[in-house]
């Protein structure tokens, strides 16, 4: 890689088809792009779903990059990967094949139309923070760390598989 990095967390996940055989499959799309590395990835975690309540359990997971990329420029690496893995966009936290949302860029604070960040909803969700606090513990978003921010949410019923942090490199899918 050239030029300027910037440390970027997004999160993953799915909760149709194989979610682990997707996020695996996005994750090794990013890193395949000139200026983008995977530089760390959290375990799976098996979340209830938050929203919209009547759907099957998501698998979530955290990933930390360094990236030359614009956040715009990112943002659509990531839409593409997911055009890519077939995500349907239908409904709004319903079902899904993969999603993946640019949790922090950096420093930046970014409100433009179609891309947010840091991401406005992340602070709520346990299903992001829980895996984010595995990779990136002391990252402060809104002037608390993550760890602080995942004690002020619900954390029942969200587990930690044993897959360890290198399941996205297996070519399942
Ligand atoms: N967009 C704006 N900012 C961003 C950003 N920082 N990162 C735009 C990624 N995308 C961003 O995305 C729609 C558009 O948002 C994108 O095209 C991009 O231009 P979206 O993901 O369909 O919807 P959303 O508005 O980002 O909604 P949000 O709040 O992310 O909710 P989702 O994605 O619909 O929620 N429960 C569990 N346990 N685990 C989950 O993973 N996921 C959802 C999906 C609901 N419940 C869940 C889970
Ligand atoms: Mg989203």
């Amino acid at each position: 890689m050239s030029g300027r990095s910037n440390t970027v967390y997004l999160s993953l996940g799915g909760n149709l088809g194989d979610p682990a055989a997707s996020m695996g499959a996005a994750l090794r799309i990013l890193d395949a792009d000139q200026g983008t590395d995977v530089v760390a990835v959290s375990s799976l975690y098996r979340t209830p779903p938050w929203g919209k309540l009547d759907q099957p359990d998501f698998l979530n997971a955290a990933a930390g990059l360094s990236t030359t990329l614009s956040p715009r420029a990112l943002l659509d690496l990531c839409l593409d990967a997911e055009r890519r893995l077939k995500r349907v966009r239908e409904e709004r936290w319903g079902p899904r094949l993969i999603d993946i949302d640019i949790l922090v860029f950096g420093e930046r604070v970014i409100h433009e139309t179609g891309l947010e960040v840091p991401h406005p909803r992340m602070l709520e969700r346990a299903f992001v923070l829980a895996p984010l606090a595995e990779i990136a513990p002391t990252l402060v978003v809104g002037g608390r760390s993550v760890t602080g921010r995942l004690g002020d949410v619900d954390i029942s019923g969200i587990e930690r598989l044993p897959s360890g942090q290198q399941w996205w490199l297996a070519q399942s899918a």
